[in-house]
């Protein structure tokens, strides 16, 4: 018999805010949330005090990105209008979002995991999975290490749930938050799991669980009873299935720990600097094998691109860029090099060249493409029905 797995799922709490409170300390224990534009920036007065924008004053279609727990507690949270939120909690703090920060702090948590656990799944700017399975140590001590060490390296706290998979992982590290430990082995999923509402599921969206409550389901236990060839009557067989499944904590999906490429380029040094006109045979040439080779990196990495660059650099070291967007997606090699031909007509081309590179962005995966145009539920891995 193989040891069931150890997957963790660490998500970071309050993130936006608890970023923002590291700039604002003077704000803990306040009810504040964010999703004000930059004019809500707080202000510094003269005195050396602060002056805050409160909801109260918001006049605008915003929503709220985040809201600390001290606003929760009020009613306030993430993708309500900040005009609604003003006439729950007038008084709270409102204060810009700033993607930047959030990104660099992502980074941060992110490396700290790595460091103890480097088997990572990225989920998004503030969740992680990482398998835990071949990491040395006792799961509770292992998981406090990572929660300490991403504390040493943002300040901030998280959330972790462990379990022998994804699935079961998600819906743990929710359960204790803010700063949750939270583990769960396979013979706690009567008392723990079931109990909770369908939605907790990650893949029961509104939807579903309407049509669940609708048929008289209403927690992860009556999802766990209900007749599994019943279930795919009512939802078709792949995503009933899987709902029988799901709500008996069955996921064997692994960590997946590539990320899909930004973008893919080509790029080649000449062995002496060429003229646009006087070498333009050759360097014809060398520009179409780039385009073929950036489109062959495409096929093979089962990705398509919408925006198709050019990168170059004179004799003098000067270096410049063009880009244009398709309407579609391509990782065909004449489409990139009319595209780059394109490009390369609004760049100067009086000096000599020592680079020339070719790159694709935007890029999309062949699989992602191909399903959008299929009905819900006929696509493979984790069935959706929305
Ligand atoms: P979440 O992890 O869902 O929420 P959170 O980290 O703010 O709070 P929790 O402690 O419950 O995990 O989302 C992470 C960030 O993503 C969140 O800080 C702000 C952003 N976000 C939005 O911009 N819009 C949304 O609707 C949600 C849910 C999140
Ligand atoms: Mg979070
Ligand atoms: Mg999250």
């Amino acid at each position: 018999m193989t040891l069931p797995r150890r997957i963790a799922h660490l998500d970071m709490d309050a993130f936006y805010a608890s970023v923002e409170l590291l700039r604002y300390p003077q704000l803990r224990g306040q009810p504040v949330v964010i999703g004000g534009r930059s004019v809500d920036a707080p202000k510094h007065l003269p005195d050396g005090s602060w002056r805050y924008a409160r909801l109260r004053d918001y006049v605008g279609r915003g929503v709220i990105t985040t809201a600390t727990y001290e606003a929760r507690a009020l009613g306030l949270g993430s993708a309500m209008g900040i005009m609604k939120g003003a006439k729950l909690a007038p008084d709270a703090v409102l204060l810009p979002v700033d993607f930047d920060a959030y990104r660099h702090y992502s980074r941060l948590f992110k490396a700290a995991a790595a460091s103890i656990a480097p088997l990572m799944e990225d989920r998004g700017i503030d969740e992680i999975y990482l398998d835990l399975t071949d990491v040395p140590g006792e799961t509770r001590e292992l998981a406090q290490r990572i929660k300490d060490a991403v504390r040493a390296a943002t300040g901030l706290s998280c959330s972790i749930g462990v379990t022998p998979n994804k699935l079961l992982a998600k819906i743990c590290s929710d359960l204790d938050k803010p700063d949750g430990l939270t583990l769960l082995g396979r013979e706690d999923i009567p008392t723990r799991i079931w109990p909770l509402p369908a939605r907790k599921i990650n893949g029961i969206g509104p939807k579903a669980d309407e049509k669940l409550a609708a048929l008289g389901i209403k927690t992860i236990g009556e999802l766990a009873a209900a007749d599994p060839l019943w279930l795919q009557e009512q939802f078709g067989r792949s995503y009933g299935s899987w709902l029988h499944e799901a709500a008996h904590g069955i996921d064997e999906r692994p960590i997946v720990t590539h990320s899909e490429p930004k973008s893919v380029s080509r790029e080649t040094t000449f062995e002496h600097d060429l003229h646009a006109r006087q070498d333009r045979s050759q360097l014809s040439e060398i520009f179409t094998r780039l385009c073929v080779r950036v489109a062959e990196d495409l096929m093979r990495k089962e990705v398509l691109g919408k925006t198709i660059g050019i990168k170059l650099r004179y004799d003098d070291f000067s270096t410049i860029t063009r880009d244009i967007t398709l309407p579609e997606a391509t990782a065909d090699a004449a489409t990139i090099r009319r595209a780059a031909g394109e490009c390369l007509k609004r760049v100067p081309l009086q000096r000599r060249l020592r680079l020339l590179g070719v790159r694709v962005g935007h890029l999309e995966s062949r699989a992602d493409i191909e399903s959008a145009s299929m009905q819900p539920g006929e696509q493979g891995g984790l069935p959706l029905f929305e």
